[in-house]
């Protein structure tokens, strides 16, 4: 399967979504300038990503079905499944445009987050409402009927929930005002980030594949989350060393989680090998909306050695993970290969 033939099918299909959805307001008698604004919102916060979730439907169903390309499923068949695939990138989309707002981004995709985008600001949160919307309204017209219909509400919308208590947990550990450094740990990192990536961005993907393909047992859900929930942590702890070490060319962001006070990777594992006078050094000039403690806080790290340590932690769970991946039972129907594809497109990132 070429990895760039599929991912420009997949974008072939986000136009005729886009379509529906506007026909939608069309037939509730929204007046012009509405449905170009819902269009030019769903256009600007959907399609510019990695689209790594969306694919990964695709991907999981044709390994779970065990095709050997995406053009050997009934051209229905690969709509539906795409159509899933986008109702996840909408469900990103949602995020990132409230998480740019409370992260206080400035750049998302290497275009300006969507709240700075002339005229836009506070409707941004409009807007991202109506990106979630979308997904429901599309659910329905697509699914209404099949008999995963419930198992894939249901699914949107616990895991919706799961990914808000992380973000809440994600923002109040790292209030604006007080810099409190003993409030952090990595076992509180841990919690954050499973829930606020993992579940989205990992076990929903495969899991959706799973439904429509008709695998649901308890017991393969579990294998699934077994894996995906610690290769999903993995992925945030990159996405958290990137946002310090990272080259913003390279992931289409500006990192903001030093000035943020984030609870992120980095510094967790700094405050953990702190000798006394690194760790003043820490509660002085991090979390504060200046470039020069930022500054300072980069530097320290960079002494510490942080990216060895990440380094050294990466090769670690990769190893971990294709351990329990060889380990997966296949009897009823769940493969392991879905969950190795996935593990190849995340070890050693740097975008
Ligand atoms: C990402 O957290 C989580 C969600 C649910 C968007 P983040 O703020 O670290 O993401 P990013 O670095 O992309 O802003
Ligand atoms: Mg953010
Ligand atoms: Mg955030
Ligand atoms: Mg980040």
């Amino acid at each position: 399967m070429s990895k760039e033939y599929n991912r420009s099918r997949f974008l072939e299909e986000f136009p005729s979504l886009v379509e529906e959805l506007k026909e939608m307001l069309v037939n509730y008698g929204l007046p012009e300038d509405a449905i170009n604004w819902y269009e030019k919102s769903l256009n600007y916060n959907t399609p510019g990503g990695k689209l790594n979730r969306g694919l990964s439907v695709v991907d999981t169903y044709v390994i779970l079905k065990g095709y050997k390309s995406i053009d050997d499923l009934p051209a229905e068949t690969y709509k539906k499944v795409a159509l899933l695939g986008w109702c996840i990138e909408l469900l990103q989309a949602y995020f990132l445009v409230a998480d740019d707002m409370m992260d206080k981004s400035i750049t998302r995709r290497g275009q300006p987050c969507w709240y700075k985008v002339e005229n836009v600001n506070e409707i941004a949160i409009n807007d991202a409402f109506m990106l979630e919307g979308a997904i429901y309204m599309l659910l329905k017209k697509h699914f209404k009927g099949d008999e995963c219909y419930v198992d894939l509400l249901e699914l949107f919308h616990e895991v919706t929930f799961q990914t808000e208590l992380g973000q809440l947990l994600d923002l109040i550990t790292a209030p604006e005002d007080h810099v409190d450094l003993s409030k952090f740990s990595l076992e509180k990192h841990s919690f954050i980030v499973i829930y606020k990536t993992a579940y989205y961005s990992f076990y929903l993907p495969v899991v959706l594949a799973m439904y429509v393909a008709g695998i649901k047992s308890e017991a393969d859900l579990k294998q699934a989350h077994d894996v995906l929930i610690p290769l999903g942590e993995y992925f945030q702890i990159q996405d958290d060393y990137l946002d310090c070490f990272g080259k913003p060319e390279d992931i289409g962001k500006i990192g903001t989680d030093i000035q943020d006070n984030k609870c992120s990777w980095v510094v967790n594992t700094a405050l953990k090998n702190a000798t006394p006078a690194q760790r003043k050094v820490l509660d002085e000039n991090y979390g504060l909306k200046n470039k020069d403690t930022e500054a300072v806080c980069k530097a320290l790290f960079s002494e510490m050695k942080i990216d060895q340590i990440y380094h050294e932690y990466e090769e670690k769970v990769a190893a971990e993970l294709k351990a329990k991946i060889a380990n997966v039972d296949e009897s009823r129907g769940f493969k392991g290969e879905v969950l190795t594809a996935f593990l190849n497109k995340v070890y050693k990132r740097s975008k």
